[in-house]
């Protein structure tokens, strides 16, 4: 029988990435197939578009595997949790430059890719990547596991955002059967925030700003305050989650400035009101419980149109 997946790995040389700046689901996915290309002698790089420093809470996870390119021309590339070519930065050229493209996501209609295996209703592309692994009965190794698992972990906020179902936890069960150590995994991801982190949270927290009809709460990082904090902004990716507590919001939202003086935004729901929506209006995406953008305005100016955006849902 012809496989999706297994064929292409044949056409060397291979790439494997995911979305600028990845997250547990990205660099799990890619190091999961890393590792595993790895135990059948087969060569493969593994690079992203990365600004700064990989977040030292997810460390557990293989990153001496990641590299730079040493060719600018692939034959093949796999390319997990990224439903649009432009969130690969730096590497899109590359990619779409290369003969097959091998899209492995859960975010909905990706825009690119020769082969793509989508689930818009799996919890994270680590998921999605499993259920391959099982299918083409792909050896599932500790390490590979413990790859899979971060994925998982993260993208269903340690097993409790509304995509965490049945599936998730059958998945889960097997990969600690094959070794994953799950509450080493979560301590490191959610356990352990460097004090001065911490400090920029309380700071962050300070900020908030509840729209009380709306039940929309927004806070704002400058790039400034990573130097007030001693802190970079690989240390804060968890700071939308403390955002989102507030019991009187539904709906949340982080802005973050780039060096470039952008902003980056991460939405929260926690209803069945759909951030995707939101994003999009910045041409961003994402899933309807967490969505990202991007956007050159002013925050007074993105809170605005974030807030008539939702006027429109509701
Ligand atoms: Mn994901």
């Amino acid at each position: 029988m012809k496989s999706k997946f297994k064929d292409n790995f044949i056409n060397l040389p291979i790439l494997i990435t995911g979305h600028v700046n990845p997250d547990g689901d990205a660099i799990g996915s890619a190091l999961a197939l890393k590792l595993l290309l790895d135990s059948m002698q087969i060569d493969s790089t593994v690079s992203f578009d990365i600004t700064g420093d990989l977040p030292s809470n997810l460390n557990h996870l293989p990153y001496d595997l990641i590299t730079t390119p040493q060719v600018d021309s692939f034959d093949t590339v796999f390319v997990f949790d990224c439903g649009n070519s432009s969130r690969l930065g730096d590497l899109e050229e590359i990619v779409l430059n290369s003969s097959k493209v091998v899209v492995v996501d859960h975010h909905i209609d990706p825009t690119f890719g020769d082969i793509q295996i989508i689930d818009p209703k799996a919890a994270s592309t680590t998921q999605v990547l499993y259920r391959i692994f099982k299918e083409e009965e792909l050896p599932i190794s500790k390490e590979i596991a413990d790859c899979l698992m971060t994925g998982l972990i993260t993208d269903t906020g340690r097993f409790q955002y509304s995509n965490t179902n049945a599936e998730v936890f059958a998945i889960a069960s097997d990969l600690m059967d094959r070794g994953s150590q799950l509450s080493l995994i979560s301590e490191n991801i959610y356990g352990s925030i460097e004090l001065n982190a911490l400090k920029l949270q309380s700071e962050i927290i300070n900020r908030l700003i509840l729209d009380t009809d709306l039940k929309f709460i927004y806070s704002v990082v400058y790039q400034e305050d990573y130097e007030k904090f001693n802190t970079t902004p690989a240390e804060t990716d968890s700071l939308i989650d403390v955002v989102r507590l507030a019991k009187e919001s539904e709906i949340a939202l982080l802005l973050k400035e780039q060096i470039d003086g952008s902003f980056k935004g991460s939405l929260r729901s926690r209803t069945e009101f759909n951030v995707q929506q939101l994003a999009s209006f910045f041409n961003g995406g994402g899933h309807k419980a967490a969505s990202g953008f991007s956007s050159d305005s002013t925050v007074d100016d993105i809170i605005l149109n974030i807030k008539n955006e939702i006027r429109k849902q509701i």
